[in-house]
């Protein structure tokens, strides 16, 4: 079949009966004119997903209508907004950006409160904000929100979809983007077309893996991780209303959807609009990984899932091209580069780095961390990493085996020692942790705490240990000036920029305590902001030394649009990189893993080259004269040349 015959003759056929009557004359031509650019892919990406159904057309059909209506109903204001994010598709890579991510109700209250904390949000330099999800969920466990009910109702006890709008507008004056998850890969079992599910109804038991008995699931079953396997064992759930096993990859109440459904595909399509329309500029792809089940596979990762997720992102840019994607693919490193492209996700978390970043701290050893960041680092210059060191979820130990091997260093062995490390259990250990996921087959977990508790703060004010505090606040700094300098957007997760203790509190409560995710889940509130401007605290220490790198990585350009170059040191304590622009301007960033006085040769970093460098971070200037460098316990130097 000649496709871009095809392609060509079923756009002529849907402009025939399209329905643009409600849609402004002047809008109507820019619709038309970038549905013609991107129709040719997206008939191409779905005639590959679905072209073997007899209703193919039909859906097609369909799906172009509801770009239609959702551009009809998207603002001027966000229009305006389409407009100049085409003009400067990069912004997302400058130095003035810095992320965060939070809770409404742990760090505001609600949606009014948070309006209020816009001026801390701006002190802090913070440009981009992801809001956790904030949508209707069931009540008690809604696994933080991301089983959710209704993708166009905000959970009542936020505030309600006003408020949501009145905050997008209101954080977009104040330079802030919004950022909102996109949970498409489950929603939870009181969503509408769940209940329409378990009340037997055909057309909506098809928009989720509904099974009579467990034979099919248990050919699945053979190939599949296990998620959440100290909830329920393996991937399905019993259902009692409709008397099915459904596909739970997560919590029970979490269910998969069914993209073997088009009718899947639009729908979702029409709720994702919807929050485009809210005003947000990036929707954050949550478990993208899991969207396409194959027989026989691991069900993760499958070809078809980064077909869906291109096919989503080429409606996004016909109907509401200002928002772009970000990947949450926590899977192996060579399957998170695959989700990176401008027609696929623009940005997304860097799981390597951050857990590379807890490795190496474990450890004092570079070697791990720099040859997979030689191996991994690189991504199309169009798209950007979010970097980050702590977020809401656990900590999984993310890295490639194969590259682990040629260090000397065996992989399951390995994480058996950094759970252990983390979670308290390794003698000398400076890290008060919580274990998560434990599973009872393979004794694998991942690793939950803050920050501030993971990088030794805890242990050092429980035992009133001086060094062990100023150890920490070093570590804390020194990692975030990773994430500020490397290359991307830094993401800060609340609470960390205010060095915040691991919470107990979630043991308590019945909806939260076989969770340990909640540890770090923590409230901000004004006390412990006043706190931060206490003098001599650690916390003060932390948020004064944070807030110095966020204003120096704002002062250069070097931080942003520039190269990534990972270096190789001779000293296997440091790790260091180069930022360069094709004009030949480069910055050195030196940072120090360990907890005693290191020496670095200049030699290594091209740093002897008879010119004069200035670390960004203390008056420190090199010379020519001088060939090696000595670093303070977790140091970091951004020299420059002057
Ligand atoms: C995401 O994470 C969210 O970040 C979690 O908070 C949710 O619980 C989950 O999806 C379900 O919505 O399992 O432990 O391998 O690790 O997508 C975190 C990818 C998760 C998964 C990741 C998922």
């Amino acid at each position: 079949m000649n496709l871009e015959l095809e392609s060509k003759r079923s756009l002529e056929r849907i402009l025939h009966s399209l329905d643009l009557s409600k849609m402004a004359k002047r809008d109507q031509k820019l619709f038309i004119r970038r549905l013609h650019e991107k129709f040719p892919q997206l008939f191409v990406l779905l005639f590959e997903i679905y072209g073997h159904r007899y209703d193919f057309f039909f859906y097609l059909q369909s799906v172009i209508q509801t770009l239609a209506d959702a551009h009809t109903k998207r603002s001027r204001k966000l229009k305006d907004k389409d407009q100049a994010r085409l003009n400067d598709p990069h912004w997302y890579q400058h130095e003035n950006m810095l992320g965060m991510a939070c809770y409404v109700d742990l760090f505001a209250g609600d949606l009014k409160g948070l309006k209020d904390k816009i001026p801390y949000l701006v002190e802090t330099g913070v440009t981009y904000l992801h809001l956790m999800p904030l949508y209707d969920s069931p009540k008690g466990d809604s696994d933080g929100g991301y089983a959710v009910s209704n993708y166009r109702q905000v959970n009542t006890t936020l505030g309600n979809n006003k408020d949501l709008e009145s905050l997008a507008n209101t954080l977009a004056e104040a330079g802030i983007s919004l950022v909102l998850d996109f949970v498409f890969n489950h929603t939870s079992d009181e969503h509408p077309w769940a209940l329409a599910a378990k009340a037997g109804d055909i057309d909506y038991s098809e928009y989720y893996y509904m099974f009579d008995d467990k034979h099919i699931p248990d050919q699945y079953e053979q190939h599949l991780r296990e998620i959440f396997p100290q909830i329920r064992r393996g991937n399905f759930s019993w259902d009692d209303d409709s008397s099915k096993w459904v596909w739970t990859t997560f919590n029970n109440f979490q269910w998969d959807l069914n993209y073997t459904n088009p009718a899947v595909f639009n729908a979702i399509t029409d709720e994702m609009l919807y929050l485009a329309n809210l005003g947000c500029e990036a929707l954050r792809l949550d478990a993208l990984a899991f969207i396409w089940k194959e027989m026989g596979t691991n069900c993760e990762n499958q070809d078809k899932a980064h077909k869906l997720i291109q096919a989503f992102n080429c409606c996004l840019q016909i109907a509401a091209p200002a928002v772009v994607f970000k990947s949450e693919a926590i899977v192996h490193p060579d399957e998170v580069l695959k989700y990176i492209d401008k027609d696929e996700c623009q940005l997304s978390y860097n799981p390597l780095l951050m857990a590379l970043i807890w490795n190496t701290l474990a450890t004092r050893n570079t070697h791990l961390l720099t040859e997979s960041m030689h191996k991994s680092f690189a991504i199309s210059p169009d798209c950007a990493w979010v970097n980050y060191v702590r977020c809401h979820d656990d900590i999984g130990w993310t890295f490639d085996d194969a590259v682990a091997q040629n260090l000397g260093v065996k992989g399951q062995d390995h994480r058996q020692f950094l759970n252990q490390f983390y979670t308290g259990r390794f003698e000398g250990s400076f890290a008060t942790g919580v274990a998560f996921a434990e599973n009872p087959s393979n004794g694998d977990c991942r690793v939950c705490g803050s920050l501030a508790s993971l990088a030794g703060l805890e242990q050092g004010i429980n035992t009133d240990n001086d060094t062990l505090i100023n150890h920490a606040i070093a570590r804390i700094l020194m990692v975030h000036s990773i994430i500020l300098s490397i290359g991307g957007i830094p993401l800060l997760y609340s609470g960390d920029e205010l060095a915040l203790l691991n919470d107990y509190s979630y043991e308590q409560d019945d909806s939260k305590k076989h969770d340990g995710r909640w540890v770090h889940r923590i409230p901000v509130t004004d006390a412990v902001i006043a706190q931060s401007n206490t003098l001599n605290t650690p916390q003060h220490q932390v948020t004064t030394g944070l807030q110095q790198r966020i204003a120096i990585r704002k002062q250069h350009s070097l931080f942003g649009q520039a190269g990534t170059r990972i270096l190789n040191s001779d000293n296997p304590a440091i790790f260091a990189f180069e930022r360069y622009t094709d004009e030949g301007k480069k910055l050195i960033a030196i940072c120090s893993f360990s907890e005693h006085r290191q020496v670095i040769s200049s030699t290594y970093l091209g740093l002897d080259n008879g010119q004069v460098w200035h670390d960004l971070l203390t008056d420190f200037v090199k010379t020519s004269a001088a060939n090696s460098i000595n670093l303070q316990p977790y140091q970091v130097m951004w020299l420059t040349q002057l």
